[in-house]
């Protein structure tokens, strides 16, 4: 044989292997999906992650691999929707508060007192409101496919404890990057100063700020009870958590891979609802137990609370669209009515 014809053999040999090849390489390449959270691992929202991390594993058969990147390593909430409009991400979860900036209808969630309790937001949040809200965040780059629970939010400080709105006269509270929470506090006397999350426990620490507000959940897993000595009940607002894909990168998947990230993004939104609600039961007495000093609010002063707020209303209205605010009040003012 000559050395032309042998060499011409193998090179075919080689194509034919490498053809087949080249196409199984790229199906049991598995997808590598970054998905970036604020919190610690061993919080509700660390532990919810691990639940969608192990569905897209298994339902996938290993096809699609989640590596959760916790505690704002990948950056803080604000960071990581851009590297996810850019690409550079494909996943995340964080507050719908953050995202106001993006996408303007967002600020909905953020209206002070909107939700009279859990099974409202669940309800809202699900419905068509949710999914309409949601659903505009497209045309600037993202996906959202599910709300998790964040949860009520109340206030802890380092000051005294807070029984009325005048107690907040100049404490320097920290508030997220959201100008309804920072309209908010402002108008209830607080010193209020937008910073990140990851900033937030140093920032109590060296008394750059005296207070913030969060969930008991939070409080609880990110250690502020080491440097917040009052905690005060006020469930101000219901603050959601939203699971976030790039948008550029879901369009390169296969319907198939869609579906198994829906499907495990809605698996663990219902871990993540039950986790935090039965967490948050445990974390206020573990937060006594740990030193804070918790006061509830008298219901007095949270109505008086509220109705200094409801000038706020009409600004997020205005934000949101008139449509979208009575839509809203119309669902809410129904389920009452039920009630
Ligand atoms: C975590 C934040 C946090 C939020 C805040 O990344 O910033 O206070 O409540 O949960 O999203």
């Amino acid at each position: 044989m000559s050395i032309v014809r042998r060499t011409l053999i193998a090179a075919a040999a080689a194509a034919a292997f490498a053809a087949p090849f080249a196409a199984l390489a790229q199906d049991i390449k598995p997808r590598l999906i970054r998905f970036g959270y604020g919190l610690n691992e061993q919080s509700n929202q660390g532990r919810a992650v691990k639940v969608f991390a192990e569905q897209v594993q298994k339902a996938s058969a290993g096809k699609m691999r989640v590596r959760a990147i916790g505690a704002a390593a990948l950056g803080p909430d604000v960071q990581m929707q851009q590297a996810l409009i850019g690409g550079a991400q494909e996943m995340m979860v964080g507050s719908t508060a953050t995202l106001v900036g993006i996408t303007k209808e967002m600020a909905l969630w953020d209206t002070p007192f909107l939700f009279d309790d859990a099974a409202e937001a669940d309800a809202i949040l699900d419905g068509p409101i949710g999914q309409k809200v949601m659903d505009k965040l497209q045309d600037k780059g993202l996906v959202g496919l599910v709300y998790w629970e964040n949860g009520f939010r109340n206030l802890t400080n380092s000051k005294r404890p807070i029984a009325k709105a005048e107690d907040m006269d100049g404490v320097k509270l920290r508030v997220m990057q959201n100008d309804v929470y920072l309209d908010s506090f402002k108008l209830l006397g607080a010193n209020a100063i937008p910073l990140p999350f990851s900033e937030l426990f140093s920032a109590l620490e060296t008394k750059t700020v005296d207070g913030q507000e969060n969930p008991f959940n939070t409080i609880l897993s990110s250690k502020f009870y080491e440097v917040q000595k009052y905690l005060s009940i006020t469930n101000h607002v219901y603050s959601p958590w939203i699971v976030l894909v790039s948008k550029k990168w879901w369009d390169q998947l296969s319907k198939a891979e869609q579906k198994v990230l829906l499907d495990a993004a809605r698996a663990s939104r219902d871990f993540e609802r039950k986790d935090t609600r039965e967490e948050a039961g445990r974390a206020l007495a573990d937060l006594k137990t740990k030193g804070m000093q918790v006061n509830e609010v008298p219901p007095a002063e949270v109505a008086r609370m509220r109705q200094k707020l409801e000038r706020i209303n009409a600004n997020v209205a205005a934000h949101v669209g008139g449509d979208l605010w009575q839509e809203t009040q119309t669902a809410l003012a129904a389920s009452r009515a039920k009630k």
